[in-house]
């Protein structure tokens, strides 16, 4: 497993706070954040882990832990408050800190282009729903290879697009709040469009480019082996694993969406999403429990069943499910795969010493990379992986009630602690790398 990198990832909307300063822009998820009832507690990203101020200190903590690979987002409304036009020097000059940082650290910088925080101006001309946003997100994607290709060859277009279309709108539980089924099939397949264009535009501009998109694929089981239950979870694979792979790979639609997505494609579209990347991005948690519903995508997440453990979200631990997961995208995309999330929320605690002993956090990660790690035995031709998440986080609409960090956020002080398991991935990531000096033995530490 030589040049295996182990890495973390965080997005900048979760982390990075400094939301009014230097100029960023307003994000689609600054506004949802302010609607009532639609973020736990009322909690919002205007500080978060105050990473925009703190980053010096988070890359310190990334260099004493040894990982090798930094994933994070470049917020679109902090380098470009208004989403196209004019761009903010203050706002460019923060990665430029951040990457040099992670360079001088040993840490190679991953740019995930789009981690969910669309400048609200945008939002008011359609958003996704408008096509124009394809040359919007194209100049967008410009700018920051421009600026950072000299010093970061990896660049993700997209983070989860099959999650933000879908909550945000066919299901409306995230931003910006909308459930209507034009909505959700216009924002995917421009999504799609946006995807082939930018990695058109960072090809031409990054020499060495190492390009992809990061997808999250689960298995989607029927909730019960009622037919109707059985059903909803085959439509529901096709929007959640396939609605966004499918097309940028194959040049199509998966089965059950063709039809739907038809009236929003144009001649030519097709071609233009499935330009050839670099890697598989693959974000892994846990299988879906599907069962059928009366919303517009017939079908909704069902409960899991009862004798499978869960974690602190109330996620299934199968990590069997992971494995398969693996082997089946390296089958069907026959691309290098990056793991670039898994991970886990848990319950963590100080105790009496001032430790968080995160032990399910452990035995979870454990288990996932033992899991990938037979994947790679069965054949997966697997790069990377990257824990979900260097710190405590906004976790969406869950606000910071759920905790995914290795390290531990203080979000009164903003004190960084690192809990039991970041001793533990170091302490993984160290004994890998003394095998690859070694000469590359395999897996020891893994087993
Ligand atoms: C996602 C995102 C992350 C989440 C993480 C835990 O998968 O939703 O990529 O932003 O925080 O996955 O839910």
């Amino acid at each position: 497993m030589s040049d295996f990198v182990w890495g973390v990832s965080t997005s900048s909307f979760q982390i990075e706070g400094g939301a009014r300063v230097d100029g960023r822009g307003e994000s689609i998820w600054d506004r949802f954040c302010r609607q009532p009832g639609k973020v736990k507690n009322g909690d919002t990203g205007d500080l978060a882990c105050d990473h925009y101020h703190r980053f010096r200190e988070d890359i310190a903590l990334m260099r004493d832990m040894g990982v090798g690979a930094y994933r994070f987002s470049i917020s679109w409304p902090r380098v470009q408050p208004g989403g196209r036009g004019l761009c903010n020097e203050p706002g460019l000059a923060f990665y430029d800190r951040l990457i040099d940082g992670l360079l001088s650290a040993g840490i190679e910088p991953w740019i995930c282009l789009y981690h969910w925080d669309l400048p609200q101006a945008l939002h008011e001309l359609g958003g996704w729903q408008a096509r124009d946003i394809v040359g919007w997100f194209a100049d967008y994607a410009a700018l920051v290879g421009k600026r950072y290709g000299d010093r970061v060859k990896r660049y993700a277009t997209f983070n989860e697009p099959c999650v933000f279309t879908l909550f945000g709108y066919g299901l409306g539980w995230h931003a910006p709040g909308i459930a209507d089924a034009d909505a959700l099939h216009k924002a995917i397949h421009h999504v799609n469009l946006s995807h082939g264009t930018a990695v058109g535009v960072l090809r031409d501009l990054v020499k060495g480019a190492s390009l992809g998109a990061i997808h999250n694929r689960q298995p989607c089981y029927p909730a019960t082996p009622n037919p109707a239950d059985e059903a909803a979870a085959l439509k529901f694979a096709n929007y959640w694993n396939d609605a966004f792979p499918f097309p940028q790979h194959f040049a199509s639609y998966p089965p059950l969406l063709a039809k739907l997505m038809e009236p929003f494609q144009q001649p030519g579209d097709m071609a233009a999403i499935a330009k050839p990347v670099d890697w598989f991005g693959l974000n892994h948690y846990s299988p879906h429990y599907i069962k059928a519903d009366s919303n517009l995508l017939g079908a909704t997440f069902g409960a899991p069943p009862v004798d499978i453990p869960r974690t602190a979200i109330g996620w299934p631990i199968v990590p069997n499910a992971f494995r398969d997961t693996i082997i089946d995208v390296g089958k069907r995309f026959r691309l290098p795969i990056y793991v670039l999330e898994n991970g886990t929320a848990a319950d963590d605690r100080f105790d009496r010493s001032g430790t968080v002993h995160d032990s399910e956090r452990i035995a979870y990660l454990q288990a996932y990379i033992k899991a990938m790690q037979e994947a790679i035995t069965a054949g997966a031709d697997v790069r990377g992986y990257f824990v979900w998440s260097l710190l405590d986080n906004f976790e969406w609409t869950a606000g910071y009630s759920q905790r995914f960090g290795l390290v531990h956020v203080d979000y009164v002080t903003q004190r960084r602690t690192l809990k039991a398991s970041a001793h533990w991935y170091s302490d993984l990531v160290a004994a890998h790398r003394s095998q690859d000096a070694r000469g590359g033995v395999e897996s020891a530490a893994l087993a």
